[in-house]
């Protein structure tokens, strides 16, 4: 596995510096891939050496018998070695890109996984997508094409024009006048093509968030009948993202004939003063036939360079958008210096604890309980008063911005996020199952093999066994997008049953019960009464049956507790529990009363 190594020492404010730092380890096969390129650029401007030397040799008297086997065997080698040593650099090349863009994908899709619950409540999925696919594929073109690429035409320039300095410098300096105005106006090129390449790339994020938003809410937009509405939304971005496509392609159209303007007067030039060099005689023609050959190798690496450039910003480019996210900091799952060797007892004390999403924005505020091992806690409020951003600082998924949070009198800091999940079961109010079988989703959480048994026991104390048992291939049935799509009521039975096998030492139901009916909720309710016995248990929920049996009842408003006791006590108060209670009894009496009276109708 590559993996392990930590790419996060790559980063650069210079991408050139980091892409050169991200060759570590494949360095050497690079640096063969560029050698190769160098014999063959050699071998190649040894043909029209050759050539040069043959034509010189037959104007000079020689018969053509005489010499052509040798030549014919000089340009059959040549031609071979130019063959094979530019297959090798290929390989080589390709296999550093390959294997680059292998490790940073690798790489990336650890990283994103170990990010911290803040980072992905604000990034988009699109983006991260994008960064994990075809920003990587620019890195991997960036390190196959383009650099290897540069050093093709920097060796190709040099050895021709080494060749040619040898060859006659006064022409080999008329053949690199135009150098300095390709080089200027590829620079321009550069910095005009990475503007609209980013521009382009950003747009691009842009669609296929929009994509993935309509495709997970398809259900929504078909409810609403908003087809149309999207298809507008997507046309739009589509259509901005079709304009700075034509710009980046109208930046590279441009670059071309300007180019070939210049590299082809640039050879007009060249072939005109060799050809007058030639018939005064100042050189001969074979030297003038090797510097016709040659002086293509010149012009075109000449030419392509600024094409290079172009291309090697959409690299770097892609690049500084990937070491963005590899800078971004990991959660630190094992920091924290206390680990007790058994089961948690469960003794939980929050001391004025406050939490803010974002800063001056606070959700909880001066938050102080006490709950004892294997009591159950019921949060109960109004929708968005901090049940479950108050349930969610335990596992450590977030931290309390200021107070103390002790467990077993122990400060909730000093305990590892990981061992706190390991120990923690949260049945997760909106629980998401994979697109796996059954039975795969209820394992999910534990590495040891399972037995058969315990998992039908979990999912008949999660009161889904039936369900499950109804479908052809039982617990091999696929749940999501290929398998069979589950109710709002069996999702959650399966997320409980997967939490039960966790067997963890404090439970969590964040209103697990949300999406059962009143009968199934009963059921699943006894089921847990006995898995709550011993451990420590917050239950959230809406209906004052689900949290009666609780040893303390917590009252949140705003993120503040307005009101704690237990049933009894906080029924004897004044106040928002008594009022949820009294409105939950009289809307049940009103309902038996009027089952009571369609039954009587109905006999
Ligand atoms: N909130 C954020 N960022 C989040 C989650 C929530 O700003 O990532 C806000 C929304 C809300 C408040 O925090 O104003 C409390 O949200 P929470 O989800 O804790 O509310 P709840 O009591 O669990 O509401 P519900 O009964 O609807 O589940
Ligand atoms: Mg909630």
């Amino acid at each position: 596995m590559t993996t392990s190594i930590d790419l996060r020492e790559t980063i650069s404010d210079k991408p050139l510096i980091g892409l050169f730092r991200l060759m570590r380890d494949f360095r050497l096969i690079y640096l063969g891939a560029a050698l190769s390129l160098g014999v063959a650029a050699a071998a190649r401007s040894g043909t029209y050496l050759l050539l040069g030397q043959f034509a010189d040799n037959i104007l000079g008297g020689e018969t053509a018998a005489q010499s052509l086997p040798l030549v014919a065997l000089g340009f059959l080698g040549l031609a071979g070695v130019t063959g094979v040593f530019t297959f090798i650099s290929g390989t080589l090349a390709a296999r550093t890109s390959e294997s680059i863009a292998q490790r940073l994908r690798n790489y990336i899709y650890d990283h994103i996984q170990r990010l911290t619950f803040s980072y992905h409540d604000q990034t988009k999925t699109g983006e991260l997508i994008q960064r994990s696919t075809s920003d990587i594929d620019a890195v991997r073109r960036f390190f196959a094409e383009q650099a290897i690429g540069a050093g093709r035409i920097f060796l190709l320039f040099i050895v021709n024009l080494a060749a040619l300095l040898y060859l006659n410098w006064q022409l080999a300096l008329y053949s690199i006048v135009v150098v300095p105005f390709t080089v200027l106006m590829s620079f321009f090129f550069f910095r005009q093509v990475s503007k609209a390449y980013e521009a382009y790339q950003e747009q691009d994020a842009v669609l296929s968030n929009t994509l993935q938003e309509n495709l997970t809410g398809v259900r929504v937009v078909k409810a609403f009948a908003r087809q149309a509405f999207e298809r507008d939304k997507f046309d739009v971005e589509n259509w901005e993202k079709f304009t700075r496509g034509k710009r980046l392609l109208l930046m590279h159209s441009l670059y071309w004939p300007i180019s070939d303007i210049l590299t082809g007067g640039q050879m007009l030039a060249g072939f005109t003063i060799g050809a007058i060099m030639a018939i005064n005689g100042d050189i001969s023609v074979g030297t003038y036939l090797s510097y016709a050959g040659m002086v293509i190798w010149i012009i075109w690496p000449i030419r392509n360079l600024g094409r290079l450039i172009v291309q090697m910003s959409s690299g770097m480019v892609s690049f500084k958008r990937i070491t963005k996210v590899i800078q971004q900091e990991r959660e630190p799952l094992c920091e924290g210096d206390y680990t007790p060797a058994d089961c948690l007892r469960g003794q939980i004390i929050f001391e004025n604890v406050s939490f803010a999403y974002e800063e001056d924005n606070p959700v909880l505020q001066d938050i102080n309980f006490r709950c004892e091992p294997g009591q159950i806690v019921a949060l109960i409020g109004s929708t968005g008063s901090g049940k479950t951003t108050l349930a969610n600082l335990l596992p450590r998924f977030y931290e309390y911005t200021s107070g103390r949070i002790t467990l077993d009198g122990v400060e909730l800091k000093r305990y590892p996020r990981n061992y706190l999940r390991g120990q923690i079961g949260v049945v997760e109010q909106e629980p998401f199952l994979f697109s796996r079988t059954i039975r795969e989703n209820i394992t999910y959480g534990i590495d040891r093999e399972v037995s058969e048994d315990e998992i039908i026991t979990a999912a008949k104390a999660a009161a889904v066994h039936e369900s499950i048992t109804s479908f052809p291939n039982e617990y091999d049935t696929l749940v999501g997008e290929k398998g069979v799509t589950l109710s709002g009521g069996q999702k959650q039975r399966l997320a409980i049953a997967r939490t039960i096998i966790k067997d963890p030492c404090i439970l969590i139901l964040d209103d697990a019960t949300s999406s059962v009916d009143i009968e199934t909720e009963t059921e699943i309710r006894a089921a847990l009464e006995g898995l709550m016995e011993d451990r420590t248990t917050f239950i959230i929920a809406h209906r004052i049956q689900s949290v009666m049996i609780a040893d303390l009842i917590i009252v949140l408003d705003g993120g503040r507790v307005v009101q704690i006791g237990s049933h009894e006590e906080l029924l004897s108060q004044e106040g928002a529990y008594r009022k949820i209670f009294d409105i939950q009894t009289r809307i049940e009496a009103e309902l038996e009363k009027e089952i009571a009276s369609v039954e009587k109708l109905a006999s």
